[in-house]
């Protein structure tokens, strides 16, 4: 008889522990946006599981990846999960200055997006990696398209907005020409390996491509703070972009700022998400090498990695 009532008045308790985490997180879909590059892909996928494991509702949008800023800001999309400072942090400074997006903390990875060369490159350009080596040697980065000037193969122009300041404020001798995609870089690396022709083009770090191909990234002059917004500030005293991009660069989780108080569950798993180099670069390569879906290389990677989703989300009770 006792065990019964015991039984019962657990169950009774669970019922309650249910009702208030129902009433806890808005049902209202948490809005995770998406943008054009796999680990990112992804990560908004694996962060949107684990919303759904304590049930909450997702939706995932495909946004502009300078734009989301302005968007998460006006709470049209609630979260982004990597916020690269290379690429995104004079966006992200931006809105915050407005007001309705935070930092809601870093990730343990450490970032860097620049020009990129693959080892092969080198051979014809000894000079490499000093910056100063590619005005000696742009006429091998020449292609039909950009004559006698090198080309410098830029990433979608949602990512870098500032390759074509930087050639003009620090003379190089190059033409920007952007691809389409992500893929249309990997693209191209692959036929340049087959015939060992030189080619600089944009790149980063965490990702699947430092596993394919040995390269390295052009020394510019060293990132400071200012160099994109104060002429003084850089290699020459009258222009911006006169700089590298940070070569140990922040990799940041963003949120609206109304996020805490409508979603708090996701909100406290939003804080507790933290990925490394190693598993960035893994969720790239599931789908750049492996070709899975993004979705299903989501869910591959928390089958085997559950050590380090889980815990994020038990910190976390409803
Ligand atoms: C924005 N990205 C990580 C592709 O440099």
């Amino acid at each position: 008889m006792s065990t019964t009532k015991t039984l019962l008045s657990g169950v009774a308790v669970l019922a309650i522990t249910g009702q208030m985490a129902a009433a806890a997180d808005s049902s209202d879909p948490i809005v995770i946006p998406v943008h054009n590059w796999s680990s990112q892909i992804v990560m908004s996928h694996i962060f949107g599981n684990m919303l759904e494991s304590v049930g909450d509702n997702v939706e995932y949008v495909s946004t502009d990846s300078q734009a989301v800023y302005e968007a998460i800001r006006l709470g049209d999309a609630t979260v982004e999960l990597e916020v690269w400072e290379g690429a995104f942090a004079a966006s992200f400074d931006a809105a915050r200055e407005k007001g309705g997006i935070h930092d809601a903390g870093d990730h343990d990875a450490v970032t860097r997006e620049d020009w990129w060369y693959p080892a092969w490159t080198k051979e014809s350009c000894p000079g490499l990696p000093d910056w100063k080596a590619l005005n000696e040697c742009s006429a091998i980065f020449a292609t039909p398209e950009t004559g006698e000037q090198g080309r410098f193969l830029g990433g979608p122009v949602d990512w870098l907005k500032h390759d074509q300041e930087r050639v003009d404020g620090m003379d190089l001798d190059f033409v920007v020409v952007n691809a389409g995609s992500a893929s249309a870089l990997w693209a191209e690396v692959a036929a340049a390996e087959r015939t060992k022709t030189p080619i600089v083009l944009f790149n980063w770090t965490p990702n699947f491509a430092e596993a394919v191909w040995p390269g390295e990234f052009v020394e510019f002059p060293a990132w400071e703070e200012r160099c994109d917004t104060d002429p003084s500030v850089g290699l020459n005293p009258d222009v911006t972009y006169d700089c590298g991009n940070p070569a140990d660069g922040y990799l940041k989780k963003a949120a609206w700022d109304g996020m805490k108080d409508k979603w708090p569950q996701a909100y406290c798993i939003l804080q507790n998400v933290s990925f490394t180099n190693p598993q960035i670069a893994e969720m790239a390569k599931l789908v750049d090498i492996d070709e899975m879906e993004p979705e299903d290389a989501a869910a591959a990677w928390m089958e085997e990695n559950e050590e380090s989703w889980k815990p994020a989300v038990e910190a976390c009770p409803a």
